[in-house]
């Protein structure tokens, strides 16, 4: 959908004209089921009812919970808030462990509520939570684990939760990348304590703005519910302290209508994935990381890992480089929440810790997907890295001259 194709020769950095002609983003949104959505706003208008826990918010997490096979989901406004809210019903308090390698929504859903985010490494090959080094950030004052389902790919929930069991910690996902893959054969949304999804516009399955907790223990789902809606309990009797986390009947109207599509759009995903990954496989110094099919991933993000030692050119270069041919390529979650504001001036020397979340984030670089981007899209973006590393001496030259 994305500009016509040109050749090779006529792209870019050389010619002085971007290969795409209006800009090709990381996080278009996927509008999948514009008429199933359209009808259910009609729906909305006449039924005059528009958010507090209305039919569509009832409908969207019955059919969120019958798809992941949990007991309880909790529609929220966005991913953020139920991350507080899930955090606060945990009654996690003090220090919590985390990775660094996150949007940085997951730290700050802590300190938001003095809570202290403890930074911790992650695997170098999996650029999940590594339960190796989560053990040596234990302090007595710590209550928790949010692991986050960077990707897409699960963390290592069988590890962490024999570490917390034996340190008696309360164990929450961050599973924001991860809505409708598995793990194990179970899906993302049974393990730990709890999970929090979003569906943010960038999101595979978005809501506008959107998110949920899903948990499988009553006595949570009910503090959760409470939480989000003012501590209500009936009207005129507030029995717990809450906010306003409420979903509104707009944004379970679009996620419902994204619902019936979700099979397309993971397959497209695929897709692209595919064809990103065979396509760029043969060009030394750049890896596409890999997804395990039988997680039934849902292929949201690609993510490429650039060997700067092998390409002679920069992560940042490259991303230079693609922004001046209009492709957004992102460097996310570059340089970590350890190395932003507040964090990095509460704990300057976290990066000692943290070897390879600093390895993983400086070479990491998101291309655009999603049903916004055609197969000739993503023939033009890998013919264009090919062409850029085997003229990347000339590249270098002209990069050094500005
Ligand atoms: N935990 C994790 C691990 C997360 O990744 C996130 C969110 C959260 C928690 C928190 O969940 P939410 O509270 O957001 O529900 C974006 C999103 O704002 C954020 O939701 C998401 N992660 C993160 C990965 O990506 P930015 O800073 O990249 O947003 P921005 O404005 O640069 O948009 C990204 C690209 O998407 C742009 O190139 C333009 C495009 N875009 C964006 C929007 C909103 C569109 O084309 N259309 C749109 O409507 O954070």
């Amino acid at each position: 959908m994305n500009g016509k194709k040109q050749k090779i020769s006529d792209l870019g950095i050389f010619s002085g004209k971007p290969a795409f002609p209006e800009k090709i983003h990381v996080g278009r949104p996927n509008i999948v089921n514009r008429k199933g959505f359209l009808d259910r706003v009609n729906t909305i208008l006449d039924n005059q009812w528009l958010t507090n826990n209305g039919p569509f918010v009832q409908e969207f997490e019955k059919r969120i919970s019958g798809l992941i096979g949990v007991k309880h989901c909790i529609a929220m406004c966005n991913g953020t808030i139920a991350l507080e809210i899930a955090i606060r019903a945990l009654e996690m308090t003090g220090e919590v462990i985390i990775p660094s390698a996150t949007f940085i929504a997951t730290a700050h859903a802590l300190q938001w509520q003095a809570i202290t985010p403890v930074f911790c490494d992650i695997d170098e090959k999996t650029h999940t939570i590594d339960p190796k080094q989560i053990e040596q950030m234990i302090t007595p004052r710590t209550t928790g684990i949010v692991g986050v389902h960077l990707w897409g790919r699960p963390c290592n929930t069988e590890a962490i939760q024999e570490i917390a069991q034996k340190h008696h910690l309360k164990v929450l996902y961050d599973a924001a990348h991860a809505f409708a893959a598995s793990h194990n054969g179970k899906m993302v949304g049974n393990f730990g304590d709890a999970e929090v999804f979003s569906f943010h516009a960038t999101k595979f399955l978005n809501t506008f703005e959107g998110g949920a907790v899903v948990t499988n223990n009553d006595v949570l789902a009910d503090r959760i519910r409470l939480m989000k809606n003012f501590g209500f309990k009936g009207y005129d009797n507030v029995i717990y302290i809450g906010t306003n986390g409420k979903m509104n009947e707009l944004s379970a109207a679009m996620g419902i209508s994204s619902l019936d599509k979700l099979e397309e759009i993971i397959s497209l995903n695929r897709d692209h994935y595919i064809q990103y990954r065979d396509n760029l496989k043969s060009i030394p110094g750049i890896s596409c990381i890999s997804y395990n099919e039988d997680n039934h991933p849902n292929y949201q993000y690609i993510i490429l890992e650039l060997d700067e030692q092998q390409l002679l050119l920069s992560r940042d270069q490259f991303v230079r480089i693609l922004h001046g041919e209009n492709i957004l390529a992102r460097r996310y979650f570059y340089p970590g929440c350890h190395r932003m504001e507040p964090y990095s001036s509460f704990f300057p020397h976290a990066g000692l810790l943290l070897p390879n979340t600093d390895k993983v984030l400086s070479r990491v670089i998101v291309l655009p997907t999603g049903t916004a981007v055609t197969h000739d899209d993503i023939d033009i973006i890998c013919e264009l890295m090919r062409y850029i590393v085997s003229h990347r001496k000339k590249i270098r030259e002209i990069l050094s001259d500005e």
